[in-house]
This record gives structure tokens, sequence and C-alpha cells, in this order.
């Protein structure tokens, strides 16, 4: 179940022939007052593309690209508008960082230009650049002759992975890495639906994932199967034709865990999505204090720390013996956080470290004696939650010599937080 907020990245392209906004706004004042209203219209940032990868259109040497779009990007950083430069080459990418753009958008993942990685990994460490990562297979042909897959959703999220680690050994914050499906880039539609319908499957490696459906074909395909009076009524209304089904994926993609969007319209998508938060905020289950509880979906990809054994001296218990001579306590501590970027890098930065939370929890355990060992897993579950990207934890307090009459091998309290 969604409801979080997703990034809207608004397209902005400033070229004589992108398939859908081509030569509207070349000039960069008539791009600038575009990306303003983009923003006005509710995106998160604004996407500047100086090339079409429309399939057969015309290449573009770097120079021309970076002359389209600089002084577009240097105007809207200028209105402290956050931007995005799309790009398979790594000097325009450069410029576009140095000038302040956010985000190097690469819909060919760093597999078009061989500096790029090295590019993207200076960004981010320079300014904190995030790094777009598309998949493709090259530059787009006219046949589409490359969608051969066996699972294309297998292949694009093992082959988007590889990628995203390349990158990392470059020298990127895994915190930076985006990926995005490239769809409509070497797929079919068919391929494209399942990218679609499967992106849990791509959100579970832990990088945040963007959707690029708008104005694509494969939404054409899908309408062109509807009754004729439904396009006459869109031709009338002067939006394109596509832009109404975009907005839908956009809350569908929303609902199935995206990152972030990239579409034309963003009016239009700012409503879909809208709606699907309300929908999601009311379906969600509340507390007995009315907050929403966690859900399975929210806490994540079943990604896991576990410690163990923890043995802990310490002085809780009713009976003023135990508060006087203290006894052995023992906790189990299971974390869910999301490991696939430290795995990625090899990153100890972006994991929880074990010792570093045997530490704290020793710490909370030993301090203030209180009478309850669900007051001792409850304190401990705090301590777990409040580091970083932790999503849930299951703390075990065991007391195995515990003023009881009789035998026993351990008694002990499990709070799930
Ligand atoms: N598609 C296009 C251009 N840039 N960037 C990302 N990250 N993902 C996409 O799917 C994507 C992209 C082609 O569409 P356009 O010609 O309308 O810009």
């Amino acid at each position: 179940m969604s409801g979080a907020s997703i990034e809207v990245m608004g397209v902005l392209n400033v070229t004589p022939d992108s398939f859908s906004d081509g030569g509207k706004y070349v000039d960069v004042e008539t791009a600038v007052r575009r990306g303003e209203e983009l923003m006005t219209q509710g995106a998160s940032f604004v996407d500047v593309g100086g090339e079409s990868t429309r399939p057969g259109s015309e290449p573009v040497s770097e120079d021309e690209e970076a002359a389209r779009v600089l002084p577009v990007i240097r105007a809207l950083v200028a209105r402290g508008i956050p931007v995005s430069i799309d790009t398979i080459h790594a000097s325009t990418a450069e410029a576009a960082a140095n000038a302040g753009a956010g985000f190097i958008n690469d819909v060919s993942g760093g597999t078009h230009d061989p500096r790029m990685c090295d590019v993207a990994a200076a960004a981010s460490k320079a300014h904190g650049t995030k790094f777009i990562i598309g998949h493709w297979r090259g530059i787009p042909d006219l046949g589409h002759h490359r969608s051969d897959y066996t699972d294309v959703v297998t292949e694009v999220r093992d082959a988007l992975t590889a990628l995203a680690a390349q990158a990392i050994r470059a020298g990127v914050d895994p915190a930076h890495v985006v990926i995005d499906p490239g769809l409509g880039f070497d797929k079919t539609d068919a391929q494209c639906w399942q990218l679609l319908t499967r992106l849990p499957d791509l959100a579970a490696t832990g990088y945040p994932v963007l959707v690029g459906a708008s104005r694509k074909r494969m939404l054409g395909e899908m309408l062109g199967g509807l009754p004729g009076a439904v396009t006459a009524h869109i031709d009338a209304c002067e939006t394109h034709e596509r832009d109404l089904a975009t907005s839908v994926v956009s809350a569908f993609a929303a609902r199935a865990g995206a990152w972030g969007v990239r579409v034309h319209d963003v009016a239009g998508t700012t409503q879909a999505l809208a709606v699907e938060a309300a929908w999601s905020a009311a379906s969600q289950p509340t507390t007995g204090s009315g907050l929403p509880a966690a859900s399975t979906a929210e806490v994540g990809n079943g990604d896991r720390i576990t410690l163990t054994g923890l043995e802990v001296f310490a002085h809780h218990g009713v009976f003023d013996f135990e508060r006087e001579q203290g006894q052995k306590f023992l906790i189990d501590a299971e974390i869910s956080v999301n490991l696939h970027a430290a795995a990625a890098g090899d990153a100890l930065g972006q994991t929880v470290h074990y010792g570093e939370l045997a530490d704290a929890i020793v710490d909370a355990v030993k301090r203030d004696p209180v009478d309850l060992i669900e007051t001792v897993a409850e304190r401990v579950a705090a301590v777990a939650l409040g580091f970083p990207s932790v999503r849930e934890a299951r703390i075990t307090v065991s007391k195995p010599d515990a003023p009881i009459e009789h035998p026993f091998e351990n008694v002990s309290v499990t709070v799930v937080r």
C-alpha cells in the first residue's frame, strides 16, 4: 500500500524533434516559462533534455546538446528550480551537474559513454548529484529488434543491479542511485506492461525506481483499441491523447512502490497521485490511537540483521533483591533494514553497524531499573528504531534467572515495533 509521496519529474525537452513535444520549447525563455509552469503544477523537479531518443531521430553533437540545455538549466537553477539533465553524454552531464543539476538522467545507464560513471561519481561526491540509471540495449532502432528476453523483468532487474554496482564501484554514493526500467527502450508493449505490473520486483533491489511511461507507444496501442468517440473527446479537450492514461499509470506506479514518475502532463499526474494518496490513507488499518498501523508492505523487502543472546547485567525486577543484586538479561534483536545498497557497494555506511547496535542496546538495558521486562523490551525497540533506515524491530528480552518458584528454562517477552 502506498500513500507515500512520490517524486514527479516534469519533462522539458528543448529539442526540435522529441516524439511528443519536439519544437515547443526550443528558445530559452519559453523553456524556462514551461519549467516554472511544471513546478507550479506539482513537479518535484524538471528533466531537461537536448537530444531526442525517439527511434530514428538525428543524433546531436555534444556541443549542440550542451548549447541547447545549459542556458535553460542555469536559468532554472537561478530560480531555485531543481533540475535533472537527460543525456547519454558524459560531457553534457558534467557541465549540467556543475551548473547545478541535481540529477544525471542517463537512459543508457552509463553504457553509452565510457566516461559517464566517472562523471556521475565526481558529481555525486562534489555536489550530491543523483544518478538515474536507465535500461536500454543501445541507440533506439526503428524496428525494435533487440527486444528478445526470456523473462524481461528478471533480465532488466539484473542488468540494472549490475549497472548500479558498476556506478557505485566508480564512486557514486549508493544513496544517490535511482534505477529506471526504460519503458519503450528495446521492449515490446507487452514487456513494458510486465515491467509495470512487477515494479515491486524492481523496488526489492533497494534502489528507488523511476517510471517513464508518459505518452509512450504502449499507451497509444492500448488506447487504439477503444471506441473512436473516446479519442474524439480527447482531441476536443486539446490535451495529448495519452495524458489521461499516463496519469492512471502514475497512480498505479505509486501504489506499486515507485519512487518517481517522469511525465509530460504534471497537472494530470498530480491529480491522479492525490487520488491514490487519499485512497491509501483511508484504507490504512489504524491502531487504537488512530495512528496507521505498520503494514507488511511498508516493512519492506525481508532483509534483516539479527543479534541474539546479547548478555547484559542489570537491576530490573519487581522484588527489592532484584533491584539490589541485579541479574543477567539476554536480548535478541531482529531489525528490518534494506541491505541491498550496502551489499552492492560493500559499504558499512549503508547498513546498521551491529557493534554500535549492541553498544546502544547494552546502554539502554543497563540504565534506570524498571519493574518489567516489557518496559525493557520497549526501550530496546526504540533504540533499534533510532538507527537510520530501520523499519521494524523485533526485540526479545529474556530473564533466565527470574524469581520463579519452579524449575524452568527461560522466560521472555517479545515486542514488535
Ligand atoms: N524516456 C525518454 C527520455 N528520457 N528518461 C528516463 N529516466 N526514463 C524514460 O523512460 C525516458 C527518459 C523518452 O521520452 P521523451 O522523448 O518523451 O522524453
